[in-house]
């Protein structure tokens, strides 16, 4: 082993334990809803560097990288042994992405990947490429994985080398190493991306949430967020697609929205997280929003806030696709704290913390979308009349002349 060797691999090790184990902070003050952290919890740079070079001198005695991984992004969380795990859309240099699992002992920092990504079982149809994995503890007693599983569009023109076909690919384990791979979902739509597994049975069958689409980026017909019932997981049929929250002219969904992690049940209702894209002169935007459904019909939507709930922020909004926040895992601790686990702009994680009251409050309390301006110049006013009418102390210090 040549000095030059020993003191590279000496500098990669320190710059890796370094990002690795640096502290996470809130940035403060927040907006009360939930708190954004300072760093992002994971990045490409986290593979570990025995992914990334050979180690062996006699082999590689320049040790430069062999195997790049260029992101981690879009990842499905869930809490498992008392760990706080992510399981990452993972991305090498070479475009492919796959799965591979991240702990941490606070769900905030110090996140670290397992030795190996998780190996995936293949169909008979082996997908060219799968990410953007949904966890779903199931009341089955399996942990599910759903994922969307990309292939060539064999009906491509010559020269087409872009078009391709998305559908959801369904995977079980209990141990999150070993994977038992089941048969694609099918569905009445063309194609689906973004479908999530219901935590419990409905009507004794697997429910499903989906997002229909009629090509692989646009989801033209398909009308939103979708709902539909199979009778088997191991071949997992939907007849009817019921449309749950559908896309609408002029709202930050308008374009596409999908579902994120596996809703957390409450007394008031299932609370979701989604992701929601509007196009602008700069391209498509992603953000993220909240809405709740009626416990016992899953399909009827009871609050919906009005816009944006996460959006892609400063650096968050640069990246390989930028001005991208996408969700799809969160975690509900036993203290109520919940973990959001965004992607932001396919390339970085990062978390941000709420608990369960505040995001009860803020489902409940944030006004709706009028979907016109006037209506929402009186949800402004409705706020604005109110807290003149307050004259706390409190208030008029806030403000200065209330
Ligand atoms: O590039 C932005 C996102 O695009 C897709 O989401 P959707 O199907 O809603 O457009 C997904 O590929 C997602 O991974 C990605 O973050």
């Amino acid at each position: 082993m040549t000095l030059q060797f020993k003191e590279r691999l000496s500098q990669l090790k320190a710059t890796y334990e370094e990002l690795i184990s640096r502290r996470n902070t809130k940035i403060a003050p927040g907006n009360g809803i939930f708190d954004k952290y300072v760093h992002p919890v994971l990045t490409g740079q986290h593979a570990p560097l025995f992914w990334r070079y050979d180690l062996n001198p006699e082999t590689n005695p320049y040790l430069m990288e062999r195997i790049g991984i260029n992101a981690a992004f879009n990842a499905g969380a869930m809490k498992w042994k008392d760990t706080y795990i992510m399981v990452a859309r993972v991305e090498g240099n070479d475009r492919k992405s796959f799965f591979a699992v991240a702990e941490s002992p606070n769900g905030i920092d110090n996140f670290r990947f397992w030795d190996y990504p998780i190996v995936m079982p293949e169909t008979s149809d082996p997908d060219t490429n799968v990410y953007d994995m949904r966890l779903t503890q199931h009341e089955d007693g399996w942990v599910y994985g759903l994922f969307c599983t990309e292939r060539k569009d064999p009906n491509a023109p010559k020269g087409d080398l872009s078009s391709a076909v998305a559908q959801c690919g369904i995977a079980r384990t209990k141990d999150l190493v070993h994977w038992e791979r089941l048969a694609d979902l099918k569905t009445p739509s063309p194609q689906q991306r973004n479908v999530v597994l219901h935590p419990e049975f409905v009507d004794g069958k697997y429910a499903f949430y989906t997002r229909p689409q009629d090509g692989f980026i646009d989801a033209g017909t398909g009308g939103g967020i979708g709902f539909g019932l199979a009778p088997s997981i191991e071949n997992a049929v939907i007849e009817k697609e019921f449309i749950v929250d559908e896309r609408r002219y002029h709202t930050i969904y308008e374009a596409k929205n999908g579902l994120g992690p596996a809703p957390i049940k409450t007394q008031y209702g299932w609370l979701h997280l989604a992701h929601g894209v509007r196009n602008t002169a700069a391209g498509l935007r992603y953000t993220l929003y909240v809405f709740m459904t009626d416990l016992n019909d899953l399909t009827k939507v009871i609050y919906k806030p009005a816009g944006y709930f996460i959006a892609p922020e400063g650096e968050e909004r640069i990246g390989d696709v930028s001005n991208v926040a996408f969700s799809n895992g969160w975690i509900l601790d036993e203290d109520g704290t919940v973990f959001i686990y965004y992607g932001s702009s396919d390339t970085r994680m990062h978390v941000a913390t709420s608990t369960l009251p505040q995001l009860l409050d803020y489902v409940i309390n944030t006004p709706a979308d009028g979907l016109r301006s006037a209506a929402s110049v009186e949800a402004l006013n409705h706020l604005i009349a109110k807290n003149k009418a307050l004259k706390s102390a409190s208030v008029t210090e806030v403000n200065g002349v209330v």
